[in-house]
């Protein structure tokens, strides 16, 4: 991965870099921003109609040819021609980076797409660092952090939903959620700071209306809390990991969803050992799926590591499938399973509805958790399956319209927010004084900053844009 120096990325430098990914395509791009763009493309680009390109309007296209002059130029002005090329002109303040922005777009070969970049760096500019557009595009206030994640993501997305997602996070929703949140605050803060700085004159203060409106903070930031895990899910995909005891029919199941003889089904226990992963598409949404070795007491090597890795996969899974025989009464790896899936997304599915039914599932474990019965073997409503599979991105409490995109960093923050907005409520129910309340107002303010990126911190910057490719 690239280094990220922050030192580098200097406000005052013309940068340039291909912006299309450098493989032989139809079109390629290679963009220059900053104070020189024009300059430098007066010097390589004889454009066919405009006579001087520099005072080319903004939002403008040129048709012409990329030019090295400094080489065979016989012919005055003339010079060994590269490409012919499309220029379009954004000039500051309204591009991508704020500045005076030209996107070249070219013939995508991977060596005119490099002989463009040379000539321009040779005429002044400096090859741009991952991410640095996008960076210029935070810096100037064109973008957010909030909105540079969205553009992560949505280059990256992998499904319908994540394109869409992202794209709201990109034009700003979530940005105006949090700057609400944070006038908010601010209100409360500015309060606070007044009744402190000016106690002669007696601000009256109502504790009780001041924790209200904390709570409907608490609240929205609970929801954006929330809203990460089915975010994440939608647009990376969920690891889905069946469980179960031997012999429940895991492997079928397994194959019924594959809709294919993928893994050995028999009715000798202990048939699957070792994990096997397929990755389906669920509405839209990658699942991948594991079937996983039955057998919990394990006495060979095999099996023992069979084992390892189902308890790895179970523990860094987004949703468990528990499999029960419906044929035989609750046993003890049945017991220890259900156990282990307290606190994990799961779904419940009794099997072999097709034979005389034995087990007895309690309504309180039924309720924990999402339920389903079926034959795996002769009839499984793998529609009804896959909607259960599907709804389960959007866990208890979720609202959908809170659906966010943030990294570990601004996830940090997030938590630390919700702390001190906490920490404020207490401070209020136990009559501390109003410095107290100030101070952790102000932390909360803090916290938001970062998460928007108002308030720069290195560290962040740098997650963010080493994850940038060159030319974003
Ligand atoms: N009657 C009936 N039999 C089933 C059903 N599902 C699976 N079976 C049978 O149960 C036996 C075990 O099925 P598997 O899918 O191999 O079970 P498993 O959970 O993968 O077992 P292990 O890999 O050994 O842990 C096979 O003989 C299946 O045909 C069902 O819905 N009804
Ligand atoms: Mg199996």
């Amino acid at each position: 991965m690239p280094e990220f120096n922050l030192k580098d990325y200097k406000l005052a430098d013309t940068i340039a870099a291909i912006a299309t990914s450098p493989s032989k395509a139809a079109l390629g791009i290679v963009k220059i921003s900053g104070k020189k763009s024009l300059s430098i493309l007066d010097k390589i680009f004889i454009p066919k109609r405009k006579k001087d390109i520099k005072k080319a309007k903004t939002f403008t296209l040129h048709y012409g040819w990329i030019i090295n002059k400094d080489k065979g130029s016989r012919l005055k002005d003339k010079g060994e021609t590269i490409d012919e090329v499309l220029v379009s002109i954004m000039k500051a303040p309204n591009s991508y980076t704020t500045e005076d922005v030209v996107e070249i777009s070219s013939h995508g070969g991977v060596l005119i797409l490099n002989q463009i970049v040379e000539l321009i760096l040779n005429k002044g500019a400096r090859l741009a660092k991952p991410g640095e557009f996008s960076y210029r595009a935070l810096i100037n206030d064109r973008i957010d952090l909030l909105q540079a994640e969205a553009i992560l993501n949505l280059v990256d997305a992998k499904t319908p939903e994540a394109v869409s997602l992202s794209s709201k996070q990109l034009k700003g929703e979530n940005s105006t959620k949090l700057k609400n949140l944070k006038e908010e605050i601010k209100t409360l803060f500015t309060q606070t700071e007044s009744a402190i700085n000016f106690p002669e004159e007696d601000i009256e203060f109502d504790k009780v209306s001041l924790s209200k409106k904390i709570d409907k903070i608490i609240k929205q930031v609970d929801s954006f809390k929330k809203g990460q895990r089915p975010a994440k899910m939608l647009s990376q995909g969920l690891r889905c990991v069946i469980c179960g005891r031997t012999n429940a029919g895991k492997s079928t199941l397994f194959n019924r969803i594959l809709r294919q003889e993928r893994v050995i089904v028999s009715k000798i226990p202990g048939t699957t050992r070792d994990v096997i992963e397929e990755t389906i598409n669920i509405e839209g949404v990658p699942v991948k799926i594991y079937d996983t070795a039955g057998i919990l007491e394990p006495d060979d090597f095999i099996t023992k590591k069979a084992l390892e890795k189902t308890k790895q996969l179970f523990d860094k899974s987004d949703l468990v499938i528990l499999l029960f025989d419906g044929s035989k009464k609750l046993g003890k790896d049945d017991k220890f399973l259900l156990a282990k899936t307290k606190n994990k997304n799961t779904i419940l599915v009794i099997n072999k509805s097709d034979l005389k039914q034995k087990l007895n599932l309690s309504q309180k474990i039924k309720k924990q958790h999402k339920f389903i019965k079926m034959s795996a073997l002769k009839d499984a409503d793998l529609k009804k399956f896959e909607k259960l599979v599907y709804k389960s991105v959007y866990t208890k409490g979720v609202d959908k319209k809170d659906l966010i995109f943030l990294n570990q960093y601004q996830k940090r923050e997030l938590e630390s927010l919700a702390k001190n907005l906490f920490k404020t409520k207490k401070y209020l129910k136990e009559g501390y004084t109003l410095d107290f309340i100030n101070f952790s107002l102000k932390e909360c303010l803090d916290s938001i900053g970062k998460i928007t990126g108002e308030v720069i911190v290195e560290e962040i910057l740098e997650n963010i844009f080493n994850n940038f490719c060159i030319g974003k």
